[in-house]
């Protein structure tokens, strides 16, 4: 009824562990676990959960998380405690170990579990799709692109999609990793800067002393020393505030059908970061749930093993549009998902519309200022396709 059935020739994979929502960053931190409760919600009342494989992922475990991340780091991140009285607001004087426990990365009751749910999840998709079980597996508690090695950054511990990837690299000689959170993906970049057999891919927006992290220009495309297999690895997209669905359609393709050509790459691991929505409480973009959800299906046109992150996405009832749709492009083949949200979905007041396509106006009230010129994307494309140059499969 839902216009949603199973796909025929192909698995979906869906891997959530329900532990994962319950836990609080702290009253007014903008990370909520809980739009993951309300993104599940929206896609189970559409009747999706028939069309895929759902599992319960299991918590990754320490040996897992250390193929990426240092031992000393995770003893500390395994043994902190949140503070018994809370620091001054804005942390003037921190005293933090790894970055934890700053404003940004705060120490919470369960962080260990909250960390290693997500990598869970993220690892046992990686794991279906190794395995042939699954085609496309989906894991949107995972997709936490920050983290460092031995470094928690902007809302993030682990790196569930490095974890992820390493264990892909075991089966295919090369992945594409591509990330269309707002943020720029400097923790995956950074981990897979000596590599040829990983190409990452970035757009978010750029305003180096502005916008976190500030990385990620045009022309970072990893080491170019000498010796470095990895150099011209890295593709950064640097935005502008305001980009529409027309603009970032219109890169997203013409830049990953170039790379797709050239790189080759035996798996596609998309991180699905929301807070690219119009809208979105931390986010700059104008892009809609069509746009967003327009990345997945055309990586889906492959037929390579895909696997979507989560990530970033600050304005839940938007997250859970965007990831539910994004679900349904997972699963459906010809058939399109009701526009219209179900009858009976749970905290439906919270959506404020009953569609799954709401327009600008009903996001913004008014649109925010589009500042990307159509020559600047067209320099970018120009800056990608010569770099493509140094880059063999
Ligand atoms: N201050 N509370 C994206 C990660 C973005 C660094 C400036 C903290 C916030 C933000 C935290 C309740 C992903 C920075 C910001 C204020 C230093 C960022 C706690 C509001 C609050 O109200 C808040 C007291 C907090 C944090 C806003 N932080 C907005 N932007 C970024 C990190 C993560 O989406 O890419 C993937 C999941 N941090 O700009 C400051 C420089 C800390
Ligand atoms: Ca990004
Ligand atoms: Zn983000």
């Amino acid at each position: 009824e839902s216009g949603i059935t199973r796909p025929k020739g192909y698995n979906v994979s869906f891997h959530c562990n329900p532990g994962m929502e319950k836990h609080h960053f702290g009253m007014t931190h903008p990370m909520k676990p809980w739009r993951l409760t309300l993104s599940k919600s929206l896609i189970y009342s559409y009747g999706m959960s028939f069309a895929m494989d759902n599992y319960v992922s299991r918590a990754a475990t320490y040996e897992e998380l250390a193929t990426f991340h240092s031992t000393d780091y995770l003893d500390f991140l395994g043994t902190v405690l949140p503070e018994p009285v809370p620091r001054d607001l804005e942390n003037q004087n921190p005293d933090l170990k790894f970055n934890l426990g700053g404003s940004d990365c705060p120490l919470f009751d369960g962080l260990y579990d909250y960390c290693s749910m997500s990598a869970g999840g993220a690892l046992d998709g990686a794991r279906k799709l190794c395995s042939k079980q699954s085609d496309i597996a989906i894991a949107w508690g995972g997709g936490l692109h920050h983290a460092k090695k031995a470094e928690a950054s902007g809302f993030c511990y682990i790196n569930d999609i490095v974890v992820a990837i390493l264990q892909l690299l075991r089966y295919y000689p090369r992945v594409l990793y591509i990330d269309i959170d707002v943020h720029h993906g400097d923790g995956v970049e950074e981990a897979f800067f000596s590599t040829d057999r990983v190409m990452t891919v970035s757009f978010h927006k750029y305003d180096p002393n502005n916008f976190f992290p500030g990385t990620g220009a045009l022309d970072d495309n990893g080491p170019k020393s000498e010796h470095n297999p990895g150099a011209h690895h890295a593709v950064n997209v640097p935005l502008n505030d305001g980009i529409t669905d027309e603009q970032y359609e219109w890169l997203f393709n013409s830049i990953i059908g170039r790379i797709v050509e050239k790189f080759r790459p035996g798996a596609i691991a998309l991180q699905c970061g929301a807070d690219s929505l119009a809208g979105d409480r931390l986010g700059r973009f104008n892009l809609q749930v069509q746009g967003h959800g327009a990345c997945v299906e055309f990586c889906k046109k492959y037929n390579l093993p895909l696997i979507l992150f989560g990530g970033g996405g600050y304005t839940p009832r938007n997250v859970a549009r965007a990831w539910a749709y994004e679900t349904s492009i997972a699963i459906s083949c010809d058939d399109k998902i009701s526009p219209t949200l179900p009858q009976h979905v749970p905290w439906r007041e919270q959506f404020r519309q009953d569609t799954l396509f709401p327009t600008l106006e009903q996001i913004l009230g008014e649109p925010r200022v589009n500042r990307n010129s159509q020559k600047r994307l067209q320099d970018i494309l120009q800056h990608v396709t010569e770099q493509l140059r140094f880059v063999q499969a």
